[in-house]
């Protein structure tokens, strides 16, 4: 009999528009991963309430989102694509591995400080235990394997210790995930400082590529970009703006950083930020133009949310009622 395949999980929260970090650290990489796995990716409404949402706006993020999976190159036929709010079995599973979660740990999380910080007037229990429903969406699929970014990487830390807990006290009952962080672009830094990662809700638009700019928004970008005021192109910790370039174009080109800088020895900056510009916008042309169309077939799109919603619940539903079992919730009758 022929092996079944690992299961995959990951997804993005329903927050502005995605950018090349989003793309580069994460969606590009998933697009070749339905050949040797299962894959579900989510769109993570749920965890986007944690800072408030203008309704109808967030309505389009939503769907926008979708969108841009697909139009990144993701199959809807080949990958279960799905909403998370449409699946309740995330919110159920989410509060009983909030009591198997001490708020010691929650304390430790590096994005929860980062996002009180920034949000001071909105410090709500959802930011909080973020990380908890993190961990349902992972577990409720047994996934072997969640690619992320390097910055959620101590989210699927904190996953997997709940789900040890949880195993050591009730036997088997969750796949432990691993981990699988991209090589190139795993963190992609802001083009106005290169210390601080790109992020899609950075005030400063300057500071990042987002899918949708066009092109010339993209090479203006690109020219501003910080960097030092050196002019080799060379890759180093003291040159974080100029390594964070070629990360960019490394991680589209598939050219390793010698050969880059071997590429654009005695070139100058201004020669490499045009091309590192010209390449990302090539890179983003066809999605955007497949993103256009996917928009106007509102019918293609809404089968395909309905189709893989059910996949989502069905399998999720299979591990929440063993949960349910296994710690003595009784059945409704
Ligand atoms: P926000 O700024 O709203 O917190 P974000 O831009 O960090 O959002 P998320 O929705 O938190 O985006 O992340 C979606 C995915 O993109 C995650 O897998 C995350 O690791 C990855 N990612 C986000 N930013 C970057 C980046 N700068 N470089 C590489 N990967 C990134
Ligand atoms: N927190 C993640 C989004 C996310 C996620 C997940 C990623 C929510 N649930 C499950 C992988 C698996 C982020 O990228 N900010």
């Amino acid at each position: 009999m022929e092996k079944e395949k690992k299961i995959l999980y990951s997804g993005m929260q329903a927050t502005g528009t995605l950018t090349i970090g989003n793309y580069l650290g994460a969606l590009k990489n998933w697009v070749d991963l339905c050949e040797e796995y299962e894959c579900f990716y989510g769109v993570m409404d749920l965890h986007s309430l944690t800072v408030r949402q203008e309704p109808a706006q967030f309505r389009k993020t939503a769907k926008n989102l979708y969108a841009l999976y697909v139009a990144a190159g993701l199959d809807p036929q080949k990958n279960c694509i799905y909403y998370q709010s449409h699946v309740p079995a995330h919110a159920q599973l989410c509060w009983i591995l909030n009591c198997f979660t001490y708020m010691g740990e929650l304390n430790r999380m590096t994005q929860f400080k980062d996002k009180a910080a920034r949000h001071e007037d909105n410090v709500n229990a959802g930011l909080y235990t973020y990380p908890v429903l993190m961990a349902a969406d992972i577990l409720l699929y047994q996934a072997d394997m969640v690619p992320v970014g390097a910055d959620q990487k101590q989210h699927l830390e904190i996953c997997r210790d709940i789900a040890q807990r949880f195993n050591n006290l009730y036997g088997e009952v969750f796949t432990i995930p691993e981990p699988y962080l991209g090589k190139a672009g795993a963190k992609i830094m802001s083009l106005q400082d290169p210390q601080k990662k790109m992020s899609k809700s950075d005030e400063n638009v300057n500071a990042t590529i987002y899918l949708l700019d066009d092109r010339d928004t993209i090479i203006r970008k690109c020219k501003r970009a910080v960097t030092d005021s050196d002019t080799v192109v060379r890759y180093g910790e003291d040159k974080p703006g100029i390594s964070n370039l070629m990360d960019i174009y490394g991680s589209i080109t598939g050219k390793t950083a010698k050969e880059i800088e071997a590429e654009f020895d005695g070139r100058g900056y201004g020669e490499f930020k045009m091309a590192v510009g010209e390449t990302v916008a090539d890179e983003l042309t066809p999605l955007q133009k497949r993103y256009e169309d996917l928009l106007k077939d509102k019918e293609y799109l809404a089968q395909c949310i309905r189709e893989n919603d059910a996949k989502a619940a069905h399998a999720a539903q299979k591990t929440l009622r063993k949960v349910q079992k296994k710690i003595g919730l009784t059945e409704s009758l």
